[in-house]
């Protein structure tokens, strides 16, 4: 359901459990909304103790939502939260205006966004997931202008029809996008020998920027929630080290919607697959612990949780006031302060992700030419020998090396088998 260019009322109600990221309560569904292309014309906002569990907001609010809305003549009622199909129906009934949530929003930004049939497939999915539950609403809500609620008849044999469609469609993508996983998976996994590096983080943190300022690649760059969808994957050379694969993904957001996670797993496959994680975070936001705190859910549901991660304090250009900067940094004391802009602190982060890489370590056995006296060296320098055999001419080694030193043995002529893997 587009949201394109209609007058729009934004509601954010704050709960206990989930508060307000800022002194503008609005800020971030205002910045969906217009990613959405909505022509925002006001906002409301409650602080509630618990929700009114048939219309959300309390009876005083939805009074004055209504109100707004014949004043405004807004077209749709924009929610910061999740509704149930219940609540949408009864705020729909009371507003008489187009209501939807949260979820429903970011939904429809990413349907607008999807570019490659891939990222199209993940959210064509998505969308269908979440509407499955909520066509029963829809037909009963056609149904009660049509004759009435509970008559059976047309309207439940639509449903039922309806319901197989949908239900069909659903798994003919399943099964699209799990041949695209495993394709994705086996291209992904074919660069176990490189190191891999993921751009991964809250949406307009500055991922892109950042890849395009480490790697002179030039990514679409936007002052717009999640202006990429696409993972894309270029080199970046660290001086006196080597070659780096980096990627940049998909933004994460507080409350993204679980079957859009699921769904965009394909496209996320460099970040579950990678060596290491830059969790890049725009340390200018007053939000920013918030911020950190949802992308750790989205790793979590990602199974990512304990893969090796710096965290990336960026835009500290924005930074006005200092102490906030220490503030961040006290808290987390391992993070590397940097601007993608005026390139302050770049050197600081090349030398954490060189550091972090060369603490990863693989064992193998390798197997040389006995005559190969650079990948010798390089295994007598750097590597744990466990065991060394010499058969006609060449050379066998089983030994724990640093991974990093895997692609300069490939690239002189040895040959490496990762111990551990099937
Ligand atoms: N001041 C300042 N602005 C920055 C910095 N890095 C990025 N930006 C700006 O922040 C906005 C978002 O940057 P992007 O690189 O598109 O952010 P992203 O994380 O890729 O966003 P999504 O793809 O939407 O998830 C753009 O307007 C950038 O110019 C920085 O270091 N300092
Ligand atoms: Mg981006």
């Amino acid at each position: 359901m587009s949201v394109r260019r209609e007058r729009a009322i934004l509601v954010s109600v704050s709960l206990p459990n989930r508060p307000w990221l800022s002194d503008d309560p609005c800020e971030e569904i205002r910045g969906l909304a217009e990613s959405a292309g909505a022509d925002i014309v006001c906002e409301l906002t409650q602080k509630r103790h618990d929700i009114q569990t048939g219309t959300y907001i309390g009876s005083g609010k939805l009074k004055e939502l209504v109100d707004l809305v014949q004043a405004t003549s807004a077209d749709v009622v924009i929610f910061d939260n999740d509704l149930s199909p219940g609540q949408v129906r009864n705020l729909e009934k009371a507003t008489k205006a187009k209501v939807i949530d949260r979820s429903e929003l970011i939904l429809d930004i990413f349907a607008t966004r999807a570019r490659t049939p891939e990222s199209r497939l993940q959210v064509e999915l998505a969308q269908l997931e979440y509407s499955l539950p909520r066509l029963k609403q829809m037909w009963s809500h056609l149904g009660r202008h049509a004759g009435g609620i509970g008559t059976r008849g047309p309207g439940e044999t639509q449903l039922e029809e309806d319901r197989r469609l949908v239900g069909g469609r659903i798994r003919d993508l399943k099964q699209k996008l799990e041949i695209v996983q495993s394709r994705k998976e086996r291209e992904v996994r074919s660069r176990s020998e490189e190191h891999t590096v993921s751009l991964v983080g809250y949406t307009n943190a500055g991922k892109s920027r950042l890849m395009n300022t480490l790697t002179g690649a030039d990514t679409y760059v936007q002052n717009q929630l999640f202006s990429t969808l696409d993972t894309r994957t270029r080199q970046w050379h660290i001086q006196n080290f080597g070659k780096v694969l980096l990627s940049d993904t998909v933004g994460f957001i507080r409350d993204l919607p679980h079957h859009l996670v699921a769904s965009f797993k394909a496209t996320l496959e460099e970040a579950r697959q990678a060596r290491l994680l830059l969790h890049v975070v725009d340390a200018s936001s007053p939000a920013a612990e918030i911020h950190i705190d949802s992308v750790k859910v989205v790793l979590k549901e990602l199974g990512c949780e304990n893969k090796p991660t710096i965290l990336v304090l960026n835009k500290i250009d924005k930074i006005a006031d200092r102490t906030r900067l220490q503030l961040l940094q006290a808290t987390y004391p391992k993070s590397v302060a940097i601007s993608g802009i005026t390139g302050e602190g770049l050197e600081n982060l090349k030398e954490a992700v060189v550091e972090a890489l060369t603490q990863d370590f693989m064992e193998a056995d390798i197997v040389v030419d006995s005559g190969n006296g650079k990948v010798l060296s390089y295994l007598g320098a750097h590597a744990e020998i466990y065991h060394q055999e010499f058969q006609n001419g060449t050379t066998h080694i089983r030994c724990r090396l640093p991974r990093y030193l895997a692609h300069h043995v490939v690239a002189e002529g040895g040959n490496i088998k990762e111990l551990g893997l099937g």
